[in-house]
């Protein structure tokens, strides 16, 4: 098992984002920031502070054991995109899926399961707990976001990574039922925060998002974003369907889903 340790002191210093990331995350700084206010209810933005001052930024959700793995792991939610595109990705294996990573960054990117794969991994089992009341232990394997997004060079204006995803469920709002979902950087940048590309040491299946999809483990299961096709760092999340930085969130649940 390949495990890197990356603790994100470590990581950001001599990055170019380092001050920026740090300040950008200091709580003051989230306080006296409309921009962030206007996008994160109070209560929630509470449990966010609280659950970070209490556990630390960098505190590790737990982690279990190979033997703890559950024998079925249940899929839910999109459990195969439906466009032809999508189709046509999975017919050739996924060799012609591209990540692109664009946005607020200095380096756009367009990254290969090859060239994700060659990169440090990082492994861990830990529990899926979904809104709806059910928890599974599965074990992933990826990259690391916060290596991902340094590549790309951050700039000092960013804030938040939005994740494009290949699905669309209702079409509710705006037309779309694209999903989506957001994270803010201090959970970009937490060592347990992985692209996953396998589970429970296969190939991540399409049922759970192939090729890619996100683990932020400190949250459930709606911030798990399957089908990861572009990441994009933005500083708001005003003009992105319902303005609330998630699929699930548009329609009613918190953006910060603290577990
Ligand atoms: N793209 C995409 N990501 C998604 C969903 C989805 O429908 N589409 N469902 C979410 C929900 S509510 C859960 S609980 C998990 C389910 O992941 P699983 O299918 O691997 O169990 O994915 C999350 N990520
Ligand atoms: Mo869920």
């Amino acid at each position: 098992m390949t495990r890197q340790i990356l603790t994100r002191r470590r990581f950001l210093i001599g990055s170019t984002l380092g001050v920026s990331a740090l300040t950008l995350a200091s709580c003051d700084v989230l306080e006296q920031n409309a921009d962030v206010g206007a996008v994160i209810r109070s209560a929630e933005t509470l449990t966010m502070k609280a659950q970070r001052l209490l556990q630390g930024r960098d505190a590790l959700a737990r982690e279990f054991k190979e033997t703890d793995i559950s024998p079925s792991f249940r899929v839910n939610g999109t459990s195969q995109p439906e466009s032809e595109e999508y189709t046509a990705l999975i017919e050739s294996r996924f060799a012609d899926w591209r990540l692109k990573i664009d946005g607020l960054v200095e380096r756009p990117k367009e990254l290969s399961l090859g060239d994700l794969r060659a990169l440090p991994a990082r492994t861990q089992i830990t529990r899926h707990d979904c809104v709806e009341g059910w928890s599974a232990i599965g074990k992933w394997t990826g990259v690391p976001l916060g290596l991902v997004l340094a590549s790309a060079q951050l700039k000092p204006s960013a804030r938040f990574a939005l994740f494009h995803c290949a699905d669309e469920l209702e079409k509710t709002l705006d037309g779309s039922g694209r999903y989506y979902e957001s994270i803010d950087l201090v959970d970009a940048f937490h060592p347990q925060t992985i692209l996953a590309y396998a589970m429970n040491g296969k190939d991540l299946a399409v049922g759970h998002g192939a090729p890619l999809r996100l683990r932020v483990e400190r949250q459930l299961g709606y911030k798990q974003a399957k089908y990861v096709m572009r990441i994009e760092i933005v500083d708001s999340f005003n003009g992105f369907w319902g303005g609330n930085g998630g699929y699930w969130e548009d329609r009613g649940y918190e953006w910060y889903a603290g577990i």
